[in-house]
């Protein structure tokens, strides 16, 4: 049963990729200009969807890749009133920094925008009032969330509460990050208003609702009957989505930050943040080609694919696509592709607690190493499952694998050819089994690599473009042009060939993924333009070319890079608790007799050493003014060096119940205060104290 599924599944796919399609349109989720980027984002959207851009472009296809800034929405208001500035200041400052570092990473858009565009106010509005026109919204009452202090409707990310579905108590009210679930202000329980704090009440107001159970059954028939090829994540979710039954959904908002719905009568409502965003895929691409820009959307034969991370699946398999089939005149999403997420140290990347590697923060800390980052998240990518980044893998990564296999089969057969032909490419004489094997194979898994990339899976193909270095280091290692060049140089010139043959391949297999090294490896070589269809091909560089000097393509990264990276995020953990740390509360009142029963003193410490096998006790020998008495306390983690405290004056209850521990009586207990990172320190007077003194 299962392999007659998994045929059909095979099936469609090839039905699929047989459909001819002139052009790709290929979009990348707008992130929230209210921080900058991370490695999530870029593993689970944007290197895909650069992957996918540049392979289309190496076949020699129209591809037109859409990039930008979603401006609005209330993460973006949230921040800029927690600093005092306006939205405005907060999208400018963290559009650029976007920009940048997606330029700096080599993220190859056709255009990158952004949704406070003046072309993006007024592609947003239009399509609004062209819907509003054919009257395919709803303009409903309903009750909405209210901070009375505030004076304002709480919508989105402006109200928390407990997510019905899981009981996070930290949900949010468009959305809960724990379980995914997409929610209604008014779904919380116990809501609390991210302004205030204070408990909202309901009040009336009223909106336009996109009726989303009109579509239903056109998109079910064209998810689920037409796209069985999608990824069984966002098949599956669109699936329970449908099968849950839709509702219509609410495209306006009361807020102030936003484009204003271009309605008589719509005074302080905007557009739905999620109404305006994937429009800016629209106005982008209008205001890097203008006029130009409908054959990319409207084209039955364009084919458009969003890349996304799975949380927002809904709003691109659901709520966009009734929007477009609601407007009647554009093309639906060939294919989303999906990503789950990806964790960071096996932790879940979090923005608000800065547990993130920073896309802009890792450029500048790692220069020049862009390629080992975009070879790392596709390495490991969470295509099918949520997967995890650690600094570890990524230093093992790049020198196990790019530097150990790649970069070194590669300067192997540059630094050979200078060696033994001046660097000049030496003609190829005879070929031997050992050469067609490796012609063979490099053919082989350029199909397969193909194959990989066509279906988005792209770190099978990584894996594969690595296989070809693999099988060059193989080569060398098998015909052994250094003990050859003693004996025959025709046979050396031979072997040197194709193993430069092969490095011009690597050029073009790894060009989608490491663009920086294939761009300097093209240039080694004195490679013209490269296409996918000389992937496989071992006349790439000609006999007699001069090639380059050797040049490091990829460096070792040393234990003090990743150490000083894993202390950074520790550092950011630290601060983090220390900033979300607040006293305990007070405890109830006490009478002064209760308090008098505790015979607190000042005793003068005699002794202090660790006890033996107890990683919490020290034992202190203290001068109490009377006698000697013995006290265990459970602060030896606090201090490294317990003779530190001998001679010091210190706190100690005197009447404490004696306990045993460790097989020690303790007679007392010492008073110790806790520092908020755990930090256990001892009592001491402030001036000079008789030992045995009462303290009160
Ligand atoms: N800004 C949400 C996000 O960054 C949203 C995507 C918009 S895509 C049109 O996850
Ligand atoms: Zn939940």
């Amino acid at each position: 049963m299962i392999a007659i599924l998994a045929n059909i599944a095979t099936l469609e796919k090839k039905q699929y990729m047989q459909k001819k399609f002139k052009r790709t349109l290929i979009t990348s989720a707008l992130p929230y200009a209210n921080g900058p980027v991370h490695i999530g984002h870029l593993a689970g959207v944007y290197v895909p969807a650069d992957i996918y851009a540049r392979y289309l472009r190496l076949k020699g296809e129209e591809v037109f890749f859409v990039g930008g800034s979603d401006e609005h929405g209330v993460p973006i208001t949230i921040k800029a009133k927690k600093e005092g500035v306006t939205p405005q200041d907060i999208v400018d400052r963290y559009h650029k920094i976007i920009k940048d570092s997606f330029d700096g990473l080599g993220i190859s858009f056709d255009v990158y925008g952004r949704t406070t565009s003046a072309t993006h106010r007024k592609t947003a509005s239009d399509f609004f009032r062209r819907l509003y026109d054919k009257g395919e919204f709803v303009e409903k009452s309903s009750m909405q969330l209210y901070d009375e202090q505030a004076g304002q409707f709480l919508a989105d990310r402006y109200v928390t509460g407990t997510c019905p579905h899981c009981g996070n108590e930290k949900a949010y009210g468009d959305q809960c990050e724990k379980c995914g679930t997409s929610l209604n202000a008014t779904d919380l329980i116990n809501p609390k208003s991210a302004i205030t704090g204070n408990t909202p009440v309901l009040k009336e107001t009223f909106h336009w609702f996109l009726p989303l159970d009109k579509w239903e059954p056109k998109l079910r028939q064209w998810i689920l009957e037409e796209h069985k090829e999608w990824k069984p994540n966002v098949y599956g979710q669109c699936k329970s989505w449908l099968d849950l039954g839709l509702q219509p959904r609410a495209v306006s908002r009361d807020l102030d930050w936003g484009i204003p719905v271009p309605v008589e009568g719509a005074e302080g409502k905007v557009l739905y943040v999620w109404f305006d965003a994937p429009i800016g895929y629209i106005s982008n691409t209008i205001e890097a080609l203008g006029d130009d820009w409908e054959r990319w959307w409207k084209d039955p034969e364009t084919r458009m694919l969003h890349f996304i991370g799975k949380d927002n699946i809904v709003f691109h398999c659901i709520v966009f696509p009734s929007m477009l089939m609601a407007d009647g005149s554009y093309n639906l999403p060939d294919n989303v592709p999906a990503n789950e997420f990806l964790n960071l140290e096996d932790d879940k990347i979090s923005t608000s607690q800065n547990w993130a590697v920073w896309l802009h923060e890792y450029l500048e800390d790692l220069p020049g190493k862009q390629d080992t980052l975009r070879y790392v998240l596709t390495a490991n990518a969470p295509e099918t499952k949520d997967n995890n980044f650690t600094w570890k893998d990524f230093q093992a990564r790049n020198n196990n694998e790019l530097v150990a296999i790649l970069g070194n089969f590669i300067n192997r057969a540059v630094v050979l050819t200078h060696k033994y032909f001046d660097g000049a490419v030496p003609p190829v004489k005879t070929l031997e089994t050992v050469d067609t094997q490796l012609i063979e194979d490099i053919e082989k898994l350029k199909g397969e690599m193909t194959e990989a990339l066509d279906t988005f899976h792209f770190r099978e193909a990584l894996r594969l473009a690595m296989d070809m270095a693999r099988a060059g280091n193989k080569y060398l290692q098998e015909t052994e042009p250094w003990k050859v060049s003693k004996t025959d140089m025709d046979r050396t010139g031979t072997i040197l060939n194709i193993a430069l043959q092969t490095c011009a391949n690597l050029a073009i297999a790894f060009e989608p993924f490491l663009p920086f090294m294939a761009a300097k490896l093209i240039k080694m070589l004195g490679m013209g333009a490269i296409s996918w269809d000389m992937l496989g091909k071992f006349d790439l560089i000609p006999a007699g070319a001069h090639i380059g000097n050797p040049e490091l393509l990829f460096e070792k990264i040393e234990d003090s890079v990743v150490e000083a990276q894993v202390q950074k995020l520790k550092d950011a953990k630290e601060k983090n608790r220390l900033a979300a740390w607040k006293p305990a509360e007070v405890k109830p009142n006490v009478e002064f007799e209760t308090f008098e029963k505790i015979d607190i003193r000042v005793g003068k410490v005699l002794e202090c050493s660790k006890v033996k096998k107890s990683k919490k006790l020290l034992q202190f020998l203290i001068d109490d003014g009377m006698e000697k008495r013995t006290i265990l306390s459970g602060i030896a983690e606090s201090y490294e060096d317990p003779s530190f405290l001998v001679g010091k004056e210190i706190c100690f209850i005197a009447n404490f119940e004696p306990r045993k521990m460790m097989g020690i009586e303790s007679q007392g207990m010492i008073l110790s205060a806790v520092n908020p990172d755990g930090k256990l320190t001892v009592i001491s007077p402030s001036a000079d104290v008789v030992p045995g003194a009462s303290v009160g």
